[in-house]
């Protein structure tokens, strides 16, 4: 039987486990990224291993999310990073040098190889045949020291393309159509796979776009073949000897099957407030607009930028809507200006901000109260922007030019016959923002340099055979790691520093949560649905284990979240019978017995409503290494246990 291209290059980098749909394997990484708001925790964790250098082909640390340094904590926390990198291995791609997605792409991913990065949209890298995934700082800092990365194997999903997107439609449309299709949660415990005679109209950086925003499904990852295409883009970038060509077999066995016809797509937006909310241009209809962004790891290539630089050529953006532009990369940044498309944006009134994740991570361009905003972004939640009320709509970067310009939302199919945009032959390459390493000899020369808001991260006691907790908050569906640890230009300089940043833990939901909780000692939290989707930061593990958080109940989880809150030895569990959510209310008193030996060998629990007076069951849904975790009270403890 043939494999899938995602099963090839699991198979290659197989180091334990059979590759069985809902198996735990574990697998080689070959290499790793951080950014900076998972990163400083990535690398306290990585010096708690104590391996000195890193044993990955490559690993990079990008200073991307938090640049905007107001106050010391930030230009504290890239120093620490910087310095760290210099000692131990890892390229640091300093602050301007652009957004880490968009530039591993650029200057380091390599098709066939296995990267994990802590931030949620490493599946990027799929975009030219990587399998890229994205993974706790925890887990990224094990596989930074050698160590092996597990995940449940996953099912494959292929997306076969046929035909051809119509000129003004764009990548985005492909990725917002499966969302629509598929749903935020609809991707949980997938890979998503792109084949078709479809694919080879697509570039290297659409692809991304695609893979990119996979990771709103839920999804393991998503990938597309390596080709002549690949080749191009790879050659264009100076690393033609990085291209080998990959696809799937012939006779690969898929689990499910999606088609989509290229031509017939049209320009889609997703709706306030959730990704896969997803509506036409078309049923929309009339709406004003206050704020557009053009921006983010999903929509921020050269490719991306010399459409909207051409959309605004000459004209002026709509009085009554702000316009910001981020190009992804230093490298984007710089061609842009080359060749004059730059001025045509800023001509057009365009307010271009520094090349990182800015407004997409709430770092200001809030919008005004119930403000309407199109975004090129992967994300819409609830307070994301900024702006509790904010209406924001994720859009592709044509929609949101040709919409910047007219003050409505805007079919980009208006704007009249579309040119052929193509990538350059040779990119401008220039990598003197990535800091190379010292070599393993020098490094007792590096000082790690730390600033005073880097405080040590909470570790977990081990397990206890009994817990009996009151449950400190009840949540409903859909919950997402911005609802647990918010960012933005207010608690973002705060990632080093848990006791601190857990005073904004679960604030969007319920303010009183952290004073509650803390004044409970010990809590469980409930519930439902795909609980803890979106972002892989850990500080949405850690934040709850600092307030005393000793297990999770909920409907079904997203699976980075769950391998968080496993490594920060949270026991997360799921009803075995949904309906028992209805019953359960915040203040409940649960008890939980016996639970050194159910943690190893049970597949359920029962625990007792003591406030209530009843018993239910909830699942244990884990591999044997994740009970041992548990146990042990997490990962770094488990490892400790496990190397003495
Ligand atoms: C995000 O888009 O939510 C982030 C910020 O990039 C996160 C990482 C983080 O919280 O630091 C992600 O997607 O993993
Ligand atoms: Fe940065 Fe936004 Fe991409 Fe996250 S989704 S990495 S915040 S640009």
């Amino acid at each position: 039987m043939g494999l899938t291209l995602a099963q090839k290059i699991l198979k290659n980098h197989l180091v334990c486990g059979e590759m069985i749909a809902g198996q735990e394997i574990g697998i080689k990484i070959d290499q790793t990224l951080t950014q900076d708001a998972t990163g400083t925790m990535a690398y306290l964790e990585f010096e708690a291993m104590g391996v000195p250098r890193v044993k990955t082909e490559k690993s990079v640390a990008y200073i991307d999310h938090n640049t905007l340094q107001s106050g010391f904590e930030n230009a504290d926390d890239h120093r620490f990073i910087g310095s760290v990198c210099k000692k131990h291995g890892i390229y640091f791609s300093r602050p301007g040098n652009g957004i880490c997605h968009q530039v591993h792409l650029e200057r380091f991913g390599i098709p066939g190889k296995t990267l994990i990065g802590s931030d949620s949209h490493t599946p990027t890298g799929g975009g030219i045949g990587m399998i890229a995934i994205g993974a706790g700082g925890m887990d990224v800092a094990v596989a930074m020291g050698g160590g092996t990365y597990y995940i449940t194997c996953p099912k494959i999903v292929k997306v076969e393309l046929t035909g051809k997107l119509s000129p003004w439609v764009a990548a985005k449309d492909v990725i917002l159509e499966v969302l629509k299709r598929l749903s935020v949660k609809g991707g949980v415990g997938k890979i998503i796979e792109y084949t078709g005679e479809g694919v080879k109209t697509l570039s290297v950086p659409e692809r991304a776009t695609i893979t990119n925003m996979g990771a709103e499904l839920g999804a393991t990852t998503s990938i597309f073949p390596s080709d002549e295409t690949t080749r191009e883009f790879l050659k264009a970038q100076a690393r033609e000897e990085d291209y080998t060509p990959l696809s799937a077999d012939a006779d690969a066995v898929y689990d499910e099957v999606v088609e989509i016809n290229l031509s017939e797509l049209v320009p889609l937006a997703a709706c306030p407030h959730s990704p896969d909310n997803v509506k036409s241009v078309a049923e929309i209809g009339e709406m004003k607009i206050d704020q557009v962004c053009i921006g983010s790891c999903t929509n921020s290539s050269l490719l991306d930028m010399l459409k909207v630089a051409y959309i605004l050529k000459g004209k002026t953006v709509h009085p009554d809507v702000s316009l910001s532009i981020a190009p992804g990369s230093k490298q984007v940044l710089n061609m842009l200006a080359a060749c004059g498309a730059l001025s045509d944006m800023i001509d057009a009134g365009a307010r271009i901000l520094e090349s990182a994740c800015g407004p997409c991570i709430g770092m200001g361009q809030s919008p005004n109260s119930g403000g309407i905003s199109l975004r090129t972004f992967n994300r819409n939640f609830e307070g994301r922007s900024g702006t509790k009320d904010g209406q924001i709509y994720l859009v592709s970067p044509e929609l949101a030019a040709a919409s910047a310009l007219t003050g409505v939302l805007t079919d980009p199919r208006t704007l009249g016959d579309m040119p052929d945009f193509e990538l350059p032959e040779v990119f401008t390459i220039n990598d003197n923002m990535v800091v190379p390493p010292v070599s393993a000899e020098d490094m007792d020369s590096v000082e790690v340099l730390r600033g005073p808001n880097i405080k040590p991260f909470p570790v977990s006691d081990a397990m206890a055979d009994e817990i009996s907790a009151k449950c400190s908050l009840k949540v409903g569906d859909n919950i997402t790691t911005d609802h647990i640890m918010p960012a933005g230009a207010k608690i973002l300089p705060l990632r080093s520093n848990i006791p601190k940043i857990s005073e904004y833990c679960f604030a969007v939901c319920d303010e009183k949560f952290h004073d509650r909780a803390l004044e409970m000692g010990k809590s469980i939290i409930i519930g439902g649905s795909n609980y803890g989707q979106g972002s892989s930061r850990e500080h949405a593990a850690l934040a709850p284990l600092y307030l005393g958080v000793k297990a999770v109940i909920v409907k079904s989880f997203a699976r980075i979240h769950m391998a968080n809150l496993i490594n920060a030895g949270i026991i997360p569990l799921t009803f075995a019978n949904e309906a028992d959510y209805d019953r359960i209310d915040q203040s409940d008193e649960l008890k939980m017995t016996d639970l050194h030996n159910s943690i190893i060998n049970a597949d359920e629990l029962t625990i007792t409503n003591v406030t209530k007076g009843f018993d239910f069951k909830v699942k244990l849904d884990l591999s044997l290494r994740q009970r041992e975790m548990l146990k042990a009270g997490g990962l770094l403890n488990y490892t400790r246990e496990n190397s003495k």
